[in-house]
């Protein structure tokens, strides 16, 4: 009893966030430009030419967004470093004002009793390193590792929970494959591969720097996967998911093994190597020495979930129906993948899992009696809370669970056209109204963990 106790209140209860897509304070004390600014500017490249220049200026409303996260009642705030705001040029010469402001932000959060999780690296590439060849030099783990290093420093001190990459699959497929995400690069074929490689080489190189600096912090490594789940419980359906969750997917950057097993497993799966023999080229064995070695977490975000089936033997996809649920981005809700993806990652990497994102993108309209009731996004939460805690309950050990996200904001190439906040941001104004799905969450927080002492 005493045990499970100890571990409700240590349970991370919380939002994510990143900084490319909240802070704002583009120009503000000496940032260097990321490749999402460069990117921005691209004509047709983001929705109604929108911009993370101010998005929801987090970067001088921190105080005032801080304490409605207090009011909130979360026990953990997960938020991404810009590397630009520390290091303009992403190596060389650290800005103080950008160490500065994380500085505050971490304070703060300490004096509110909220545990800071920070993510090194949510998409904004120093546009300097992208220029050095980016994830195609491998010159660039090492400049991600001095970067860690000067992070951890700073940090360190007030920072515990350090995470080294959100969602490899996205900064690949998206950024350096299909284009639709900055940097905008269409590479295939072992240039792919090798960028694959070096961002995997980043991860590694990052925990050892924390290792080196910071012996009691913890380090993982965020993924995002499609949640396959049995469509019933037979053993032969439950075997046919974990399959399809841990094969190379045909758009192999967005396959979740080809980055979990090296990082948590110390290997390639073979299948990969046997696809792709030319691919050892650039892999030396040292490097998956340190790609492997242990983490103390894995970090999962999911949305949805496709169900699995098995006929005759075979495996198969059941048709979407006509009207299934879906969010405002046609992202089917299917809270089932949240349980069965945690089950499988757990089972097969053995590491306790934070939920690092789960969210609903609605309309979320400001209503004639000034509020905003976004009754799907609670409906979304109680499904997927509800699924998590059945999940513990069977024996997967989840250590946190952070909803994506806390504000309304820059939602990358969709601009700022569609909302996955607890909190509504009317850009024009900078207003912040909390949803009914805030107070739901608050309300709900009360219930699960003591009250913050401050
Ligand atoms: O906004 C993104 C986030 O940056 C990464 N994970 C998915 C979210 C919703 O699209």
């Amino acid at each position: 009893m005493e045990t499970l106790r100890r571990k409700n209140r240590d349970f991370l209860w919380g939002v994510a966030t990143s900084s490319y897509q909240i802070e704002g304070g583009a120009d503000k004390a000496d940032r260097g430009k990321s490749i999402w600014d460069t990117f921005c500017e691209g004509k047709g490249n983001v929705k109604g030419g929108a911009d993370g220049k101010f998005a929801c200026d987090f970067y001088h409303r921190f105080r005032d967004d801080l304490k409605l996260l207090k009011e909130l009642g979360v026990n953990a705030f997960r938020f991404s470093l810009s590397w630009s705001r520390i290091l303009p040029e992403g190596r060389g010469k650290v800005n103080p004002a950008g160490v500065d402001f994380y500085n505050q932000v971490i304070d703060i959060l300490k004096s509110y009793d909220i545990e800071p999780l920070v993510t090194l690296y949510h998409w904004d590439m120093p546009e300097t390193l992208y220029r050095c060849g980016g994830l195609l030099n491998r010159d660039f783990a090492g400049w991600f590792s001095d970067y860690t290093e000067i992070a951890a420093k700073a940090f360190g001190d007030r920072v515990k929970h350090f995470s080294t990459i959100n969602e490899p699959q996205c900064v690949i497929g998206d950024g350096l494959v299909t284009a639709a995400h900055a940097p905008g690069d269409r590479l295939n074929g072992g240039r792919m591969r090798a960028a694959i490689h070096h961002l995997l080489l980043c991860h590694g190189r990052a925990v050892s720097a924390l290792r080196a600096t910071l012996p009691h912090a913890t380090a993982g490594f965020v993924n995002c996967a499609i949640g396959f789940y049995p469509e019933n419980e037979n053993a032969e359906t439950i075997e046919a998911a974990k399959k399809s969750t841990f094969a190379l997917y045909d758009a192999l950057p967005y396959s979740l093994s080809l980055y979990c097993d090296p990082v948590y497993l110390g290997d390639y799966p073979k299948e990969y190597y046997e696809a792709y023999p030319d691919t050892e080229d650039f892999i030396r064995p040292e490097d998956l020495r340190e790609i492997g070695q242990p983490c103390d977490f894995f970090y999962q975000n999911v949305y949805g979930g496709s169900p699995m089936g098995v006929k005759d033997g075979k495996p198969y996809s059941p048709p979407t129906k006509k009207g299934d649920p879906a969010n405002g981005l046609g992202w089917r809700v299917d809270e089932n993948g949240l349980y069965w993806i945690s089950k499988f990652v757990y089972e097969r990497y053995k590491k306790p899992v934070i939920i690092a994102e789960n969210g609903y993108c609605g309309l979320d309209n400001v209503c004639l009696d000034g509020k905003v009731h976004d009754a799907d996004r609670i409906d979304y939460l109680q499904r997927h809370i509800g699924k998590m805690t059945d999940a513990k309950k069977d024996g997967t050990d989840i250590a946190g669970y952070l909803v994506w996200t806390f504000l309304d904001n820059f939602e990358w190439t969709y601009g700022y056209s569609k909302r996955f906040g607890l909190v509504h941001v009317d850009f024009s104004t900078q207003k912040r109204t909390p949803k009914d799905s805030f107070y739901w969450y608050r309300d709900f927080l009360k219930t699960v963990q003591p009250c913050s002492k401050k």
